[in-house]
């Protein structure tokens, strides 16, 4: 038998490890699929620091999905009427380099527009960004990532001074209060919400408290679960500010010698009286005295969030008022507390590493800033002012630059944005307006090959090598174990070879991905997220490393470390040091639900699937785990609008509708739905969630408010006699300006 694969899951942001064994190993009739083929099989890596062995459903079944409708060829079609025909790689690579000629001279650098994926690994990532930000000259290139963690990004940098959770998991095993917010952890960090679990079941002392609009499994096992009304996040943090201050329960050391802005926020905090802030958010008043006396009484509080936070419409807001309470009670840079952003797909850190959203370049630097143009450029043996100093294009930009015809190309990789981006039927329009469309994956069909003219097969986990960072920043290299089906190849390997193709033979002149990694990790020099102590070599050796690792001679003993803490001296990465409060209030969901459409409603995930299902609806376990997707309703609103569980009803809001089966059930609040968003038009009719949802963004992070829409419920058997959805004027769109540097108070 030969050792198994060891790498990291190619899913979620928890990063587990996990061993991969070949089909020829195992001969059990499980290990086989309907048609008896042999499967690849996985299973935990102990030695993995992050996960210690465990997996989740998805983790346990990926491989199932290797062999399974993937996309093996170059094809081509003139235009989206037109059928594909298969294509060489030269014929491919030749059009793609005619394009971006021809676009650079009739639109400018602007009128190219790449939108990648937390989904590439570290190297991907990093080429691209030479590519599109370097030697193109555009910053146009934005990642899924705009619409997952950057409000994330963007609260650390405005209140940090840089990006950079500053926890790590060993945080899970040594708080005393973990306080989960708009984070369904239970089904979406599995692992993560394991090892919180047994650590909370084995330690009376340590409290679990949970906020979401939904009765999740995760608020399930809390001792408290604040379900408030979607959007009231910010009167809900003010207002356990409010009592922490009335109580004095602050740490006026680190407030007075770490942080600027503390009167401000004071001021604000005034104002959210608990009586007021327990009716706006719905809940008891007494829940909120028990949320802020857990706070007050733990000697060490970790936060955790994800989508409930971030996707909205005030995410950065919404971030940093959670950080604020960490501020005022000193709970960051301590074993077990600090506010840890949990990210969700595989390698959304190494991209937020690698400069891969359009306001940002590599080693957590900003287009905005000269020097940090300037030093990517010299690195790159690039002319000075090569690099724009303009932020490109966020993703919800790139689809009103295709409106308003300002795009020549546009390159789609490892992301679904026909299923995935808000206000799906304004987006496909603009999909389908691009004059010329490269579409990257390593599945087909996926709902946005229906848009592309040109695919290109992408080689996907376990055919590349390549690094990927998890949540608690510790990067694992993922080695390829077999071959790409096809004439598949490492998105890396595309761009370089349509760079070296353009002219850029110096700067493209790698042959494996340890070379790319190599480059990439000399520019992180110096940076927090500093990691020229790691290469390929090490971490082959060594195993997982997590940074900041700047020193290559690093001891193993020290490399090999996996609870380091950021901001352990109460230095942030501000110019005087000191961390900011954000003096903010609420301003309210973007589209507040009205008579015409009473109901908010919110869209997430489910244990089993992985977004799209370009892989977990390809697998037969996890098909039947979840068959078909569903509205989730309270009983009260059922009963008003005189519908049963099982029933079918149209939800409509002002962009769109779907037909669902209704689930009636007691874990979610009155007045809001929930719709998984899992069902793209490849696997359900008329199931679309994005179908409902506007795309109103975050003004600073540019992220789209994906968890609320305002709606209406019709029953299916009465559709034909309810008046039409009126289309009402949209939330105006406009073009984002988001973060580009630090505030200077
Ligand atoms: N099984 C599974 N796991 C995944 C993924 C997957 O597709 N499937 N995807 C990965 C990715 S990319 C991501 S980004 C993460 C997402 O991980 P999560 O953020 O945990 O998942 P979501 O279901 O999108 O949303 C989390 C919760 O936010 C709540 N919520 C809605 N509105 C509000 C609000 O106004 N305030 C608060 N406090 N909560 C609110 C919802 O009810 C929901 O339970 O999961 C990752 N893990
Ligand atoms: N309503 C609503 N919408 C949402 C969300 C929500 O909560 N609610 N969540 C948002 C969030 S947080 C996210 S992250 C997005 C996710 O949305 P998407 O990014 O659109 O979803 P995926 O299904 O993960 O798409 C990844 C694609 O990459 C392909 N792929 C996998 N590996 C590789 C590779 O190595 N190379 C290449 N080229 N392709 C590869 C897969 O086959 C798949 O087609 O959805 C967003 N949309
Ligand atoms: S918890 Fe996330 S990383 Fe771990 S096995 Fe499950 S999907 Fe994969
Ligand atoms: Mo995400």
């Amino acid at each position: 038998m030969t050792d198994p694969a060891k790498t990291l899951c190619p899913y979620c942001g928890v990063g587990c490890g996990l061993e991969v064994l070949p089909p020829a190993q195992l001969n059990k009739p499980t290990h086989r699929d309907a048609a008896g083929t042999p499967l690849w099989q996985t299973r935990g890596d102990r030695a993995h620091p992050s996960s210690q062995g465990m997996v989740c459903v998805k983790g346990a079944t990926v491989a199932e999905s290797l062999d399974r409708d993937r996309l093996k060829y170059p094809m081509w079609r003139e235009s989206l009427a037109a059928p594909f025909e298969r294509v060489s790689w030269d014929v491919a690579l030749d059009a793609i380099v005619e394009r971006i000629q021809t676009v650079g001279e009739t639109l400018g650098p602007d009128g190219l527009c790449v939108y990648g994926s937390g989904q590439f690994q570290t190297e991907d990532y990093y080429v691209a960004q030479k590519l599109v930000k370097g030697c193109l000259g555009t910053n146009n290139f934005d990642a899924n990532s705009r619409l997952c963690m950057s409000s994330a990004v963007a609260g650390y940098i405005h209140s940090f001074g840089s990006d950079g959770p500053p926890c790590c998991y060993a945080d899970l095993e040594a708080t005393d209060c973990a306080f989960l917010i708009g984070t369904n952890t239970a089904e979406c960090h599995p692992i993560v919400f394991n090892r919180l679990r047994k650590y909370h079941k084995r330690h009376d002392h340590v409290k679990l408290i949970v906020v979401d609009p939904r009765r999740t499994d995760t608020a399930k096992a809390a001792d408290l679960h604040l379900a408030i009304r979607p959007g009231t996040d910010i009167t809900l943090l003010n207002g356990i500010g409010h009592l922490l201050l009335r109580w004095g329960a602050l740490d006026p050391e680190f407030i007075d010698g770490c942080t600027q802005g503390f009167a401000a926020y004071t001021e604000v905090l005034r104002h959210y009286e608990p009586e007021r802030v327990a009716e706006r958010c719905g809940i008891t008043l007494a829940d909120l005295e028990t949320a802020a006396r857990t706070w007050a009484k733990s000697k060490a509080v970790l936060s955790l969030w994800s989508m409930g936070l971030n996707q909205s419409s005030e995410g950065t807001a919404k971030v940093r008022t959670l950080i604020n309470l960490h501020l005022m009670t000193g709970n960051v840079g301590r074993a077990g507390a600090g506010p840890f952003s949990l990210t969700g797909q595989p390698n959304a850190m190494g991209g937020r590493e690698a400069g891969g959203l359009s306001h940002i370049l590599p080693g957590y630097r900003l287009v905005k800033t000269a020097d940090h143009r300037h030093q990517v450029e010299q690195f790159w043996g690039l002319p000075a002012g090569q690099i724009s100093p303009t932020p490109g294009l966020a993703v919800g930009d790139m689809m009103l630059a295709l409106e308003q015809h300002r795009v020549g190309l546009l390159w789609i990789a490892a992301t679904n944005p026909a299923v995935s981006l808000p206000d799906l039927n304004r987006t496909k329009a603009a999909l389908a307006q691009s004059p010329f469309t490269i579409y990257q994956d390593a599945y087909y069909p996926t709902e946005t090959a229906d848009f592309a003219h040109l695919l290109l097969p992408a080689a996907q986990w376990g055919e590349k090598t390549g690094t990927m960072t998890n949540s608690e920043r510790v990067v694992t290299l993922c080695p390829a174990f077999r071959a790409p089906p096809g004439e598949a190849r490492a998105d890396w390997e595309i761009f370089a070879e349509v760079g070296r193709r353009l002219g850029f033979a110096h700067q493209f002149n790698f042959v494996t991905s340890a070379e790319v990694h190599r480059e990439f990790a000399q520019l992180t020099q110096g940076q927090p997220c500093d990691m020229t102590g790691i290469s390929h070599d090490r971490l082959a050796a060594l195993g997982p490393i997590q940074w900041p690792c700047p020193d290559p001679e690093t001891p193993a003993t020290a490399a090999t470390r996996h609870d380091k803490r950021l901001y352990t001296q109460g230095i942030f990465n501000t110019a005087d040091g000191r961390a900011r409060f954000a003096a903010l209030h609420e301003k309210g969901l973007a589209e507040p639900p009205n008579d015409q459409y009473p109901f908010v409603l919110t869209t997430g995930r489910l244990y089993g699937h992985w977004h799209t299902q370009t892989r977990t609806g390809r697998i037969e376990k996890i098909q039947k785990m979840h068959p078909q997707p569903f509205l989730e309703i309270n009983p009260r609103d059922a009963q008003q609008l005189q519908v049963q569980g099982g029933e079918w009803v149209e939800v409509r809001s002002p962009r769109g509708h779907v037909r669902l089966p209704l689930l009636v059930t007691q874990n979610i609040r009155r007045g809001t739905l929930f719709v998984p968003m899992h069902w793209g038009s490849l696997w359900a009719d008329d199931a679309e969630c994005n179908a409902l949802t506007h795309p109103v963004v975050c003004p600073i992070s540019g992220q789209p408010e994906l968890k609320a829409c305002a709606v209406q419920v019709i029953p299916l058997a009465k559709v034909d006699l309810a008046p039409a959805t009126a289309i009402e004027a949209l939330p105006e769109v406009t073009e984002s300006s988001i973060l580009s540097a630090v505030p200077s108070s």
